[in-house]
This record gives C-alpha cells, structure tokens and sequence, in this order.
C-alpha cells in the first residue's frame, strides 16, 4: 500500500515548515501535519532525540513516507519538486535553481539570526532589547539587498510576468513566495515602502491567488505568523 506522506515540524507557527507544506499544497499531495498528532514533546522526541529512528535527521523539518526521511529545508523542497514535477526543464535551469533556493534559505536564515543576536538557539523573547539593533541593521541593510536581488532574478526571466524560470512554476517559486509573505508580515512598514520590487509584490499577488495556494492560505491548516525571525 502507497503510504502518505508525513511532515514532522513544530506546532503553533509556521516556520520553516511552511516551505515544506507550500510544495505539498501547490502540487496538491496529501500529508499528514504531525505537528497535530504529536506535539511539541513529540517532535523533540522524534527528530531532535532520534526516536524516528531510520536516517538521522538533526533538526525539523524532516519528511518521512515509509522507510525514506530526510531533512535539511532547501534539499526536502528540491526533492519534492522534483517528484511533483513542480522542478526546472533543463539541466542549466536546474543549478540556477539551486543557487536560488539556497539563496532564499540565506535571506531566512541571516532574518532568524538578527532576532537572535546575543544567543542564537535561546528563544527571541529571552533577547527582546539586546537584539534590537540586529534587527534594524537587517531592515536597513540585508532586507533591501536580498529583495533587490529577488526582484532582479524575476525580471531577468519575461520581464517578471512569469516565473522565475519562465512559464513553468518551480518548488523555487514556492519558496520565494514563503519568505515574501513572511517578510510582508513580519516587517510590515518595509515591504509597504519597498517601491523598488514591483514585480516581486505583483508575483507574490499572482501566486497567492492560485486555487490550491489560495484555497490553503483561507484554510485553519495555515497558521498566522507568530510575529518573530519570520517565522
Ligand atoms: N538548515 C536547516 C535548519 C533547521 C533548523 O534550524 N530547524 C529549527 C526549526 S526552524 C530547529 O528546530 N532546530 C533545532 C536544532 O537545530 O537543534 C533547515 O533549513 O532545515
């Protein structure tokens, strides 16, 4: 029997989860949350302690269906898409999708550090004060730096109408579509005054408006952004 695939991420926010479930919900293949069915206990026990057993895996992410599990944010959404067929047509489109991908989990990764300047793995709220500046220096320099750059990609290919490999939509998409709307919400007053990325704003519209992805972001599935790292 096909088994279903299961995604193990923690519950409450959507985190780097989202980048998971945007894959799943584009291409439309079910899966089981099992942030629902375990839990935050469940997900320390499972991924962080290797209970899973099978493949080690070092943090959630981690996607599982059957015997086969891995981890790793940009490698699940690369091997997904690949699967879904939501993946590039040419071996050059490929790389350049890669390094696009990486780039995406980039920009997330320095977001989550500026809200952990004094201690990365403790909680934001353990730092409020001390990390104030990371976060400004992010918003005045990082922030303008990755967009223009997204904004750049995008219209290099068809002048941005489309995707950023052309006409076809790619797990790429998905992910510069997730740290879009997670950068709109969680820096709300830079996004409305970025008059530099019309077409990234125009694609972010455009694909939040496809069926399934419209159809989730309605659903009680997508949880609202907690408010911290982008997450
Ligand atoms: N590079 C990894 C980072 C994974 C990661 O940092 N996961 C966080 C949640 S977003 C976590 O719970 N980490 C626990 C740990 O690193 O011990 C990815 O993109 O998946």
């Amino acid at each position: 029997m096909d088994e279903d695939w299961e995604l193990y991420y923690w519950p409450g926010f959507p985190g780097r989860g989202e980048f998971v479930r945007l894959v799943f919900e584009e291409a439309g293949v079910k899966f089981r949350d099992m942030r629902d069915m375990v839990g935050v206990g469940g997900i320390s026990r499972l991924v962080l302690e290797g209970e899973l057993g099978g493949f080690p895996v070092l943090a959630p992410p981690v996607i599982k269906k059957g015997k086969f599990q891995m981890s790793q944010t940009p490698a699940i959404c690369r091997y997904l898409g690949k699967e879904f067929g939501l993946y590039p047509e040419n071996a050059e489109d490929e790389a350049h999708a890669d390094q696009v991908n990486l780039t995406i989990h980039d920009y997330i990764a320095e977001g989550r550090l500026a809200f952990h300047g004094m201690n990365h793995t403790a909680s934001y709220y353990t730092q409020k004060e001390e990390t104030k500046p990371y976060i400004e220096r992010f918003v005045k320099d990082r922030l303008p730096r990755f967009l223009k750059h997204f904004e750049t990609l995008l219209v290099a290919k068809n002048g941005g109408k489309d995707f950023l490999f052309g006409d076809k939509l790619t797990y790429v998409d998905l992910a510069l579509l997730h740290v879009l709307r997670a950068t709109e919400a969680q820096f709300h007053e830079a996004w409305l005054e970025a008059d530099y990325i019309p077409a990234l704003k125009a694609f972010k519209d455009r694909l939040s408006a496809r069926p399934r992805l419209a159809a989730y972001f309605e659903s009680k599935r997508c949880l609202p952004f907690e408010g911290n790292s982008m997450t």
